[in-house]
């Protein structure tokens, strides 16, 4: 049988989805989630707790043990992991990971990956996408190369502060030593493949761009971002390599503890939202996808990169070839969940709140920045309501929750016109693409219909669809096969709703600037 398994680190879990390409299904499919199957490492959501808001970072030994314990399950539910070909993933964007040297395997079946991954760590933790402590880094390195304009005409982005980048220069200064002491920097990606390989993986172009590290141009380290960034940093960094690159076969470990073949190959890993790009079947320009996860992203192929002029959105790499044009919004799943806490209801009841309350919501506004926003630039949560006194006092809910909702969709419109102004069709993913009042808004917010695939976790699909590429499948038929529009997923616009969206968007602008 030919079997490929893509895995997904993600900010809370990680999850595989092993697809057969000879019976053209999904195989298996599983998780692990962090907080609740882990939660030694004290972090519910998959990341330290931190008197800074500022600051997060997680245990990047939590990511390994989840590894063998995910693969754990699988061989003991009896998933025929000796039939695997390849094995490629995903993982969270920009999170980075300090070892003392580059990666080498030979790991030890009789003992967990844990300690042995232990003893080779320079740094304990790694800064993660939602760490946003390093402003001041921002502005040194935009200073040293001459502009922010520079950075994204080079590297697809201004310099951001969750960015892998100015994360390595705030390491560099703040702990000099461990600094010195790192001879490989890596992201969540090329770290968990290293993992898997046993040897040190190089990073993808697709994730490599979300560094402030990368020339698109040249598809290699700029010298000048280099030089800005952090002092020896070439010789700590891996080599860059197109996606759909083969590491080697997989780690002996591997075959004696899990019983994969010891000709199952490894293919390079590559960020979330590029894997996610090709598993929703929008590797090819004119296919809008919202991700509705712990971030909420939005995203589509391009030919050419284009930045975003107001220096909110990124290019990426797309796995496929070409680029990819992303914004991501922060206050995701996160904000939403504090609402629906806030208010003790359950998705259920948030999706009936948003149904009981109409398009615009009696113009009541939420400034809805429950943590340090991206897009746009929120440097300090901030949270305030807008409106009637019933919303304003919080007695209110339902307006609340569709506050939260609205404000969201309202924002991932205005922030996305650079890449789309009207799009046909949005295809959505993530948890909360499950939720009918979350994607309700979405539609009717955008004048568009929304689209679901049959396989839920696009990121983990995307990855099992890249190593079987890598292994010689083509993309078209992949596609045809696995990124397959749910029939049963209809939700498409309530009514006309533009010029009451209209008049929040220019609320929500205007008291975001105040
Ligand atoms: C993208 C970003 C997030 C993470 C989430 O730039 O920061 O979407 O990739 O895992």
């Amino acid at each position: 049988m030919s079997l490929y398994l893509g895995l997904d680190s993600s900010t809370q879990s990680l999850s595989a989805c092993l697809i057969s390409t000879d019976t053209g299904e999904l195989a298996a499919e599983l998780s692990v989630n962090f907080g609740t199957d882990l939660p030694h490492y004290d972090s519910p959501n998959g990341f330290l707790p931190n008197d800074d808001d500022s600051v997060r970072h997680s245990n990047p030994l939590m990511w390994v043990e989840a590894l063998d314990l995910l693969l754990s399950r699988m061989r003991d539910q009896g998933v025929p992991l000796d039939q695997v070909q390849a094995i490629s993933g995903s993982g969270q964007q920009h999170g980075s990971v300090y070892l003392k040297a580059p990666v080498s395997g030979g790991w030890d079946a009789s003992q967990d990956l844990k300690p042995q991954i232990a003893c080779l760590l320079s740094r304990q933790t790694a800064p993660i996408w939602m760490d946003s402590a390093t402003s001041t880094q921002c502005a040194e390195i935009a200073a040293a190369v001459g502009g922010n304009e520079y950075l994204s005409k080079t590297t697809g982005s201004p310099a951001i502060e969750r960015f892998t980048g100015p994360q390595i220069r705030r390491f560099a200064q703040l702990e000099p030593e461990a600094y010195t002491q790192t001879g490989r920097i890596h992201l969540v990606s090329s770290f968990l493949a290293s993992v898997l390989a046993g040897q040190d993986a190089a990073i993808d172009y697709g994730d490599g761009a979300g560094m402030n590290l990368m020339n698109l141009a040249s598809q290699d380290w700029d010298p000048a971002c280099l030089a800005a960034t952090a002092d020896g940093l070439d010789e700590k960094l891996p080599a860059l390599g197109a996606s759909s690159s083969v590491i080697g076969c997989i780690d002996s470990y591997f075959c004696q503890r899990y019983g994969f073949s010891a000709s199952t190959q490894v293919s390079l890993w590559s960020g979330d939202n590029p894997n996610s790009l090709i598993g929703m079947g929008a590797a090819a320009p004119g296919t809008v996808v919202v991700s509705l996860g712990t971030s909420d992203t939005l995203f589509a192929a391009m030919d050419t990169p284009r930045t975003d002029p107001s220096g909110y959105g990124h290019v990426f790499g797309n796995p496929a070839g070409g680029y990819m044009s992303l914004l991501c919004f922060s206050n995701g799943s996160l904000a939403r969940e504090v609402v629906a806490n806030e208010c003790g209801v359950d998705w259920a009841q948030f999706a009936a709140a948003i149904a009981a309350t109409p398009a615009g919501n009696h113009g009541n506004l939420l400034i809805p920045y429950f943590v340090p926003e991206t897009t746009p630039r929120v440097t300090e949560s901030r949270v305030e309501r807008i409106g009637s006194e019933a919303f304003v006092s919080g007695a209110d809910k339902a307006a609340y929750i569709r506050a939260v909702v609205e404000a969201q969709a309202i924002s991932m419109r205005c922030y996305s016109s650079w890449i789309t102004s009207q799009p046909d069709a949005i295809r959505v993913t993530g948890g909360a693409s499950a939720n009918r009042g979350i994607t309700q808004v979405l539609a009717d917010v955008f004048g568009a219909p929304l689209q679901r695939l049959t396989i839920g976790n696009s990121a983990a699909l995307g990855a099992a669809m890249r190593a079987a590429n890598s292994a010689g499948h083509n993309w078209q038929q992949l596609v045809a096969t696995f990124s397959t529009v749910d029939p049963d997923f209809q939700v498409t616009p309530s009514g006309e709703h533009s010029a009451v969206y209209a008049e929040l968007t220019a609320k929500l602008l205007a008291a975001t600037r105040s």
